[in-house]
């Protein structure tokens, strides 16, 4: 008898181990600078493996998790740049499956960065299977490639020791810069408020969310978790919100009605570039 296959297709690809827990890649401590001149051609040229839309996924393993990272934006194209440039090779040497979103807030009314982030994971949720979202501010970057983005058994705070609090959590419950949750954390916590315009307060919601649905936050180890913040002045229209004070007192009440549940916004546009996925939407003015 024959030992050659019976059709002459070629046989079906082996499976993929999973993806190490310590990807052998990684390098530890990195320099991270803000002076060299960015481009997006240079990006390019530097990720030729990143797919429509800011998209990767490991070649050799099949890893855990699949993130979507969810940046909220408007007006920061010089620290997106830098975010880029940075990113993509960390999260390469991690082996994560991961896609990149930024979401811009469109018009010149009030920030509002949960709001954004509300979005965000929504629109991911369009895009692909995520079950795990990685929420960063674009103007930070992670010291160290062994702070693996992807998500835990807890919601995860990342940034835990940024160099403008001395590289040491600012309060115990400090949940602002990058933190990631997985789908049933964030669906747990009904996602994020939707009514903090404004600077402030709404990552205090979000951990009071946290601990009050009985999850705590897990973290790096305080060396590992370090990043440095891309200097800048405070943006217009993103003054200190007056309210966030009395607003985290009510978490409780307030969670459950403004989340994820309650979440309404204009999508304006869906835009796909080589490095990231532009999404541009009009999310409203404070009452
Ligand atoms: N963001 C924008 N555009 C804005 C406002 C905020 O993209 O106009 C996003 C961006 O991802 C940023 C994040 O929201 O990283 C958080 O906002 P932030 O950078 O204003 O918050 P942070 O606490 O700074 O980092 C507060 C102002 C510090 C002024 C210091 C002056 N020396």
């Amino acid at each position: 008898p024959s030992l050659q296959p019976e059709n002459n297709q070629t046989p079906s690809p082996k499976p993929l181990p999973p993806c190490p827990e310590n990807p052998p890649g990684l390098v530890g401590r990195l320099l991270i600078e803000f002076s060299s001149q960015m481009t997006m051609e240079r990006l390019q040229k530097e990720n030729p493996n990143v797919t429509e839309g800011g998209r990767y996924k490991p070649p050799d393993c099949r890893p855990r998790w699949k993130v979507a990272i969810i940046i909220p934006f408007r007006h920061r194209e010089n620290h997106l740049k830098y975010w880029l440039h940075y990113l993509h090779p960390i999260l390469r040497r991690q082996k994560i499956d991961y896609g990149i979103y930024i979401i811009n807030q469109l018009g010149e009314d009030t920030f509002n960065r949960a709001k954004l982030l509300n979005v965000g994971y929504t629109e991911a949720l369009k895009d692909a299977e995520y079950d795990c979202f990685i929420f960063s501010d674009v103007d930070l970057i992670p010291m160290d490639d062994r702070n693996l983005y992807h998500c835990y058994d807890q919601p995860r705070h990342f940034a835990i020791a940024m160099d403008k609090f001395g590289f040491r959590l600012p309060y115990a419950g400090y949940f602002g810069g990058v933190s990631g949750l997985s789908k049933k954390q964030f669906l747990k916590i009904n996602g994020f408020p939707n009514e903090y315009w404004g600077w402030g307060g709404e990552d205090d919601d979000i951990y009071n969310r946290i601990t009050l649905n009985g999850m705590k936050v897990s973290r790096p180890d305080v060396r590992i978790g370090r990043y440095r913040m891309i200097k800048h002045e405070r943006d217009k229209h993103n003054e200190p919100n007056p309210q966030r004070f009395n607003k985290i007192q009510n978490t409780k009440n307030t969670m459950k009605k403004d989340g994820i549940s309650s979440l309404t916004y204009k999508l304006v546009q869906v835009k796909k570039y080589p490095m990231y996925t532009n999404i541009s939407v009009e999310i409203g003015k404070p009452p």
